[in-house]
């Protein structure tokens, strides 16, 4: 593409200029506003011509009408009183009619002035190398995007803000609990400090190469996951200067208009609730407008024939697209399905219904479809609206969408009763086809793969023994014992998985085969990547039952992490949990800030520390406050229909 040939204005063409190909929209826009600035250019040297030129004109009516025009505004006259039919004409009499001249020569004067300033400055620019041309448009561009900037980052509406209990404190009386939990602070503390000395912006640190480490989860940019993720953990520990630098660098750093094509369900989860979550312990306005501005850039992955969003999308030109591996072009359950909290309390943030709409669009969408022995497939074509394979864990690729229809009845201050009916009816389909005891009497939950059994359970899948505790109260036909009574069982479970090993650390994967049980049989499944999973369970069963032997469990893990994770760059996950002698993988993962460390200083803190009662944690143990909607006018909500 080349700029249209410009009009002759000194004798000399402008050449075209070459701005770059025309295939990447980066360039495309550069090009249309040079195209516009030299354009105006002309334009405005052309009119300013035309304009003076009117004034040389011979006396004419026309310029008779323009100096009336000009007395107008110029020189009101006296005589044009009250009574005057039109009082915007102007009557000119003696001593007025040599003033009116004189104001006319000025002002002929200062057009020729103008004029040939205008021109000037056209053939000054003409001049001008394509390099220095470029160079002022560049300017320009930089005025407007701060100008932009400065416009984003407005302060979203006023909303009432949700009783905000717990936010601090905690502090155990126990003095050995105390230690614990000034460990795990310190813990903390190494994590933080080595990102922040050799992973600073990136998204991740490798602590044995200490530099910055990234996945394809967050893109091509060093969007500083670990920052987002870190900070509500940082501020619940009083670290507060940590988290003022934090803050700093998502106020200076954090953009979100990069081409970069990320996971939607993990921007989400990660950058959208960290982000959320900051905002609601600090009252930080920041925090919340970063959110909103990246929750924009996820929308047109919902764009899709059926609005079940893409997994990944562009965030720049807004293309979304599936992972490459998924059955039949599919969406994942798990993704798709954990996105309802933080799009609440962003419509509830920003009353701005259309987040609101899109995750119940999802729900009226599921609600609509056939579930084979009542189970959700975890694959769902967006394009079709059918499901894939059908697969159905409560680990990997289901996980969290039960979670979120728990969560979404818990954040509403259980008044979204189709959200509880919703997890009611898929947890009775879990236990009757997925939930099983092996033969040493370890209940665990199976992978349901085309009407056939796999019993093998997968270290997410222990997020469910937590889940099944929080969900006990308030379940069907009063069965809070039996359900929390399970998610005992599947603490023990998992726990027997970390006791199993030389590490003391949960493999990725564990089977029930015989008489394996509980153990990791393939290699590709014996590594432990620093996950939550088990300790978030043991977490939520401390906090139900006051069970001594949950402290005790996640103290071993911590142990555990602290002897073969910690080195001296960081925290790194380990290749095989059965080999004595561990090899690091070299990746300290952003959820272990996040959620690992967290549940970990929640364990030996007291309940009064981020209340359950007024409290919810997305599935990246960021806490989110429990909206009273059935007060707020939220469109579709079962509460307010
Ligand atoms: C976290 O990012 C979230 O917990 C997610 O739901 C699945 N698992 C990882 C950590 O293991």
């Amino acid at each position: 593409m080349t700029t249209p040939a410009l009009l002759p204005l000194s004798g000399r063409r402008i050449p075209p200029l070459n701005l770059g190909p025309p295939s990447f929209p980066h360039h495309r826009a550069t090009l249309r506003l040079s195209e516009k600035f030299i354009l105006l250019l002309i334009l405005s040297a052309f009119i300013t011509l035309c304009f003076g030129a009117f004034f040389f004109l011979p006396d004419s009516s026309k310029h008779k009408r323009f100096d009336l025009g000009l007395e107008d505004v110029l020189i009101p006259h006296v005589d044009a009183g009250k009574g005057a039919k039109n009082p915007g004409v102007f009557l000119i009499h003696g001593p007025d009619e040599h003033r009116h001249r004189e104001e006319e020569e000025r002002l002929r004067n200062k057009i020729r002035a103008d004029h040939e300033k205008a021109l000037e400055e056209a053939k000054e620019k003409l001049r001008k190398s394509k390099e220095e041309i470029r160079a002022e448009i560049q300017t320009e561009k930089n005025k407007v995007a701060q100008e932009m900037k400065i416009k984003e980052n407005k302060p979203l509406p006023p909303v009432p803000i949700p009783n905000l209990v717990g936010i601090s404190g905690g502090e155990p009386e126990d003095s050995d609990i105390r230690k614990k939990r000034e460990k795990i602070k310190e813990m903390m503390k190494h994590a933080w400090d080595n990102y922040r000395t050799y992973g600073w912006g990136h998204n991740e640190l490798r602590p044995i190469a200490r530099k910055g480490h990234s996945t394809n989860i967050f893109g091509s940019s060093q969007m500083g996951a670990t920052i987002v993720d870190a900070l509500d953990t940082l501020y619940i520990m009083g670290l507060h200067d940590e988290f003022l630098d934090g803050q700093r660098w998502i106020e200076d750093n954090l953009d979100f208009s990069v081409n970069s094509e990320v996971s939607v369900f993990e921007v989400n989860i990660r950058f959208i609730g960290g982000l959320l979550a900051a905002y609601y312990l600090s009252g930080e306005e920041i925090f919340k407008i970063k959110a909103v501005q990246l929750a924009e850039k996820l929308l047109p992955a919902f764009n899709t024939p059926t609005g079940i969003p893409w997994a990944m999308v562009n965030l720049k030109s807004g293309v979304g697209r599936n992972w490459g591996w998924a059955s039949a072009g599919s969406s994942i359950l798990a993704e798709f399905g954990t996105l309802h909290m933080e799009f609440v309390h962003l419509s509830y943030l920003t009353g701005d219904l259309v987040y609101y709409k899109k995750v119940m669009h999802i729900r009226k969408l599921l609600q609509q479809m056939d579930r084979p022995n009542g189970l959700y497939p975890n694959y769902l074509n967006p394009r079709t609206g059918r499901w894939g394979q059908y697969h159905t864990s409560v680990g990997g690729l289901g996980d969290s969408f039960y979670e979120y229809l728990l969560k979404a009845w818990l954040m509403s201050d259980k008044t979204d009763h189709e959200a509880r009916k919703m997890y009611d009816d898929a947890i009775e389909a879990i236990e009757k086809h997925l939930i099983k005891k092996s033969r040493g009497g370890l209940i665990f939950i199976g992978e349901w793969k085309n009407g056939h059994l796999e019993k093998k359970m997968g270290h997410l899948a222990c997020f469910a023994g937590g889940m099944f505790a929080l969900g006990a109260d308030g379940s069907r036909k009063d069965k809070a014992g039996h359900y929390l009574e399970l998610g005992a069982e599947i603490a023990r479970t998992c726990h027997e998985s970390y006791d199993r090993t030389a590490l003391k650390l949960g493999p990725e994967s564990f089977k029930f085969d015989g008489a394996v049980e509980a153990v990791a049989v393939r290699q590709a499944e014996k590594y432990y990547i620093l996950r939550p999973e088990v300790i978030e369970t043991y977490w939520y069963l401390w906090r139900f039952t006051h069970d001594p032997r949950y402290r005790q469990w996640g103290w071993e893990a911590a142990l555990a992490i602290e002897k073969y994770c910690r080195v001296s760059g960081g925290f790194s996950g380990v290749k095989d949990v059965y080999s004595s002698t561990p090899t690091h993988d070299d990746v300290q993962q952003s959820f272990f800030l996040a959620e690992t460390l967290k549940y970990l200083y929640l364990l030996f803190s007291g309940d009064d520390l981020l209340p359950l009662d007024h409290w919810v944690f997305n599935t990246e143990a960021h806490p989110l406050p429990v909206l009273h909607l059935a007060n707020i006018t939220l469109s579709g909500n079962p509460a307010v229909r």
